[in-house]
């Protein structure tokens, strides 16, 4: 069976149904209680007391939980051991959890907690990245990358530019919020149901809080609705205290966050505060780029680390720059610990070289574009970590777009247009974007499949991939189905869970269908070996010579000899076995963190978005017209499914540059803590037009079936929309002094275009 890339996401008919099953969907058993935490009411302090005691009293409160109740460690820290579950006697951020209310009902301990008083000395706040470093909080040393000779080539330079930018955080909103629900099992053994994305860790930090072995731990996973990162880390502590009420009350335990208690407690994307300083010789090469990105890490280390190290990966995006020094440093803050989210740290890194060029245009007077053309990735140019760039598609992607899309006509009816309106002005941007893809952490990037075929040929399949929307069960299907030639229907995706598939890292970076993906096809290539000798065997001819093709064994004819379930019945008398495991590790990827430099990505995707807009200058609103893109699918397995992440990633991306705004007041508490203040692109705030193509190229060997990672690269296209509100500003305003502080609000906007006029 070829592939069939017009699939659908197979969870699409149950999510229309609504019979698609999340946490809270789970039948629970009799008896189960709900859980509700208890939070700081303040950003940073000591605890002087805490009266439980009328939250206690309220009927059908079962009890209350702090870090006296941990039996193992009060520890949840993943990269570094700096984050505990619950607070012990001081409190570093505004939500940050203290105690578990159990109780009959989440209404019952939801009122309980209103009846808890709290008795806190306040402590200095700090909540932006610069006052950190002011006071030298951090959360680890910095990390720098350097190529080249950056101080002697910007000597060189025929105009050096400075600057200062700015990007803020950015809320994942997946719409499952997060959740847990615990029950124990005998022998003191519990299973754990968790919306996360990283099983493996959810079952390590479990094990490690309670002080028990982790085989005692059972976590499963059938779905989650959405994660963009925030499942990767984030969905850990509320799994770990529903397991430890669960191993006190031998009960069931459930929690599920409601919004506003998920929006105050998590993370989110890592505000960053960055300056650069750009050296362009006359001709527009840029010979020198140096920077120093702050991020704004929140109260502990989470995946900070890694996240500020993939900005540097990223600092540079899709341009050659011979002389590159970047430096990050990871600023410690009283802000809720941030954490991954689509991209991870790679967009930050990639605004403010995009804001770079965008000020070094403005200053020179010519178009971004010329600048961005100029400097493309070339074939063996090398990055700023040391990898040597391989079958680049950069330019090839920028050329198919101007080409295809017209960009002359495009920009010419947008010169027109500004000529001939007043009070709305059209802007045009290029976004070309390169990610690099593979867990930058070497030792992250394996995963196992483990495929049983039962006596009627059916088939189910175990991987360590989680499904959150992204259609990564589908893509599992697609091969087993490709390899055994059998329809999809024969093949069943299980949940994920920790006692079939093992010590497995979590599904992000992109990087789950290609990681999973071939360990699965490894098994089935296995499978198929042996079937093939068994239908040898039975029809007395070569293996070389047996043909596995829609459901039927065939063999030198066009006549099918046997069908599947024949063969797997034969297989089965022949006592042989129809169950495989597989492991799959990235080969050829390395990285040293003592020189910085490596070959840390399997592969890059690349792609660029022609971004319009159309802003109303009375009143600061705006429209994107059109996007329009060339992506480097590589040689798509699935179309519709990567098509929906593209068009999904763009859309957050244009969200995170334009309209969400997080604000934290100055004593660190959220105060867009609701969706009547947090706005994401909604149908109307949309693009009107998504146009995206396909570069045709031939993919990657490391790709699973050639197809690219999807999930994350296509969100940078989104950093365009803020350059094309920019040029949309110039044409009203020219005397706009170009600021870099995303989001751009249509507030921002209306400022911009009445500033020095
Ligand atoms: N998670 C992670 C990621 O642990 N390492 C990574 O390199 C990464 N990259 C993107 C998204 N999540
Ligand atoms: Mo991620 S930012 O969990 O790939």
């Amino acid at each position: 069976i070829a592939l069939k890339k017009s699939i659908k996401n197979l969870d699409s008919y149950t999510h229309v149904r609504g019979e698609s099953v999340y946490v809270d969907d789970i039948n629970i058993r009799q008896g189960t209680f709900h859980a509700v935490v208890f939070d700081a009411p303040k950003a940073h302090g000591r605890i002087k007391h805490i009266d439980y005691s009328k939250a206690e009293a309220l009927n059908g409160v079962e009890r209350i939980f702090t870090y006296k109740d941990i039996p193992g460690k009060n520890e949840i820290g993943g990269i570094i051991p700096d984050e505990p579950l619950f607070a012990e006697h001081e409190v570093h951020f505004w939500g940050m959890p203290i105690a578990l209310i159990v109780a009959e009902s989440e209404f019952i301990a939801r009122k309980a907690r209103q009846l808890i008083t709290i008795d806190i000395e306040e402590l200095p706040v700090i909540t932006t990245a610069k006052e950190a470093k002011a006071k030298g909080s951090f959360i680890n040393a910095p990390r720098s990358f350097s190529l080249g000779d950056t101080e002697k080539a910007f000597k060189n330079c025929e105009y050096i530019f400075e600057g200062e930018t700015f990007s803020n955080g950015q809320e994942h909103l997946y719409i499952e919020t997060q959740g847990a629900y615990a029950e124990p099992q005998e022998n003191g053994n519990i299973k754990v149901t968790s919306s996360t994305q990283g099983p493996t860790s959810v079952q390590k930090t479990i094990a490690q809080v309670l002080g028990v072995a982790m085989h005692k731990i059972e976590v499963d996973v059938t779905r989650l609705g959405g994660g963009f990162g925030g499942k990767e880390d984030q969905a850990t502590p509320w799994a770990v205290m529903a397991a430890l009420a669960s191993f006190h009350l031998k009960q069931s335990v459930k929690i599920i966050l409601n919004r506003h208690d998920d929006l105050r407690m998590t993370g989110k994307r890592h505000p960053y505060e960055s300056t650069y300083k750009i050296g362009l010789s006359k001709d527009l090469k840029i010979l020198a780029y140096q920077t120093e990105f702050l991020q704004n890490s929140g109260a502990s280390a989470d995946l900070s680390p890694a996240i500020a190290e993939r900005t540097l990966f990223h600092a540079t995006n899709s341009y050659y720059i011979p002389n590159v020094t970047t430096k990050v440093l990871s600023c410690k803050t009283n802000l809720p610990t941030n954490t991954a989210f689509r991209g991870f740290g790679g967009p930050q890194g990639m605004f403010v070289i995009e804001s770079a060029i965008a000020k070094a245009a403005h200053e020179i007077g010519v178009s971004a574009s010329q600048i961005q053309e100029t400097n493309l990735l070339e074939e063996n140019n090398t990055f700023s970590y040391g990898q040597i760039a391989k079958k680049v598609e950069a330019k090839n992607s920028w050329n198919s777009a101007k080409s295809i899309f017209n960009i002359e006509a495009l920009e010419r009816e947008i010169h027109s247009y500004n000529k001939t309106h007043i009070n709305f002005k059209k802007g045009l941007a290029l976004m070309p974007i390169t990610f690099g893809i593979s867990f930058t952490n070497t030792p992250m990037n394996h995963a196992r499949a483990l495929v049983h075929i039962y006596l009627d040929g059916s088939v189910g399949i175990s991987t360590a991939a989680v499904e959150m929307g992204q259609g990564v069960n589908t893509k599992m299907m697609q091969i087993a189905a490709d390899v055994f030639s059998i329809p999809i229907e024969k093949i069943k995706i299980e949940t994920t869970n920790t006692t079939r598939v093992a010590n497995t890292s979590p599904s992000a970076a992109s990087s789950t269908a290609d990681l999973n993906g071939k360990a699965t096809l490894i098994a089935c290539n296995a499978l198929l070996e042996r079937l093939k000798i068994v239908a040898s065997e039975a029809l007395e001819t070569s293996k070389e010579s047996i043909v596995l093709k829609d459901g039927f064994v065939y063999h030198n004819s066009e006549k099918p000899k046997l069908t599947w379930t024949d063969l797997i019945n034969k297989a089965m008398l022949n006592r042989v076995a129809l169950t495989e495991n597989a492991h799959y590790a990235t080969p050829d990827i390395h990285f040293d963190k003592s020189t910085e430099k490596g070959h840390p990505f399997a592969y890059h995707v690349y792609g660029t978005a022609i971004i319009t807009t159309t802003v109303d200058c009375t009143r600061g609103t705006y429209e994107f017209d059109s996007v329009k893109i060339v992506h480097d699918y590589g040689k798509s397995m699935s179309e519709g499914i990567d098509l929906g992440q593209v068009e999904g990633a763009l859309i957050q991306g244009i969200g995170w540059m334009t309209m969400e705004e997080i604000a934290y007041n100055d004593e660190g508490k959220l105060l867009s803590n609701a969706l009547s203040t947090y706005k994401v692109p909604d149908i109307f705030s949309a693009p009107k037009r998504v146009e995206v193509i396909p570069l045709e190229t031939d993919g990657h060997d490391l790709a699973i079936l050639k197809s690219k990672a999807v999930g994350e690269p296509p969100l940078m296209y989104g950093i365009g929309a803020y350059f094309a509100l920019q040029n949309a500003i110039k044409a009203f305003n020219p005397n706009y002094d170009l600021e870099f502080h995303a989001p751009m609000t249509p507030e921002k906007v209306l400022m911009s275009l009445y500033k020095n006029p």
